[in-house]
């Protein structure tokens, strides 16, 4: 159900305006696959954790683009998250609560890594630049 109230905003920020090129395109869903924009301000949703790593491939096209993702945790979770990049830009990666408050807040080192023990629920990782350029990552998200 959550599925589709984010696609139902997508479609509705689209009709408003939005310059993605495929507008009605709903994205590659869960699993291992690449970022797809639009994705700053609804996330794009990568399914449930599990025992096997979700991969995403993504860009930070400028300094002001921010790239959402949210994954579900049926369970109590150790929540796994890696971002790592090539280029000498400095990415941040943000993770939320479904209810909005900030679980943790990484930024320098590449990789960022982190393990945190969470409770069972939907979790929002944003992926950020301080770097104003086109950025390549890597993010790995997965239960430990
Ligand atoms: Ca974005």
């Amino acid at each position: 159900m959550k599925r589709w109230r984010h696609l139902a905003l997508v479609v509705v920020l689209c009709a408003a305006g939005c310059s993605s090129s495929n507008p009605t395109e709903p994205g590659p869903g869960p699993g291992t696959g690449d970022e797809h924009e639009p994705n700053d301000f609804a996330a794009q949703p990568l399914g449930a954790l599990s025992s096997t790593d979700i991969v995403v491939h993504g860009s930070t096209a400028t300094g002001s683009d921010v790239d959402l993702f949210s994954v579900t945790a049926g369970a109590a979770v150790n929540l796994f998250a890696n971002l790592a990049w090539s280029t000498s830009s400095f990415l941040e990666l943000t993770l939320s609560n479904q209810n909005g408050t900030f679980v943790r807040n990484l930024g320098g080192a590449n990789p960022e890594t982190c393990t945190l023990s969470l409770p069972a629920g939907t979790y929002t990782v944003r992926v950020g630049t301080l770097t104003d350029g086109a950025t390549n990552y890597t993010l790995t998200l997965g239960q430990r």
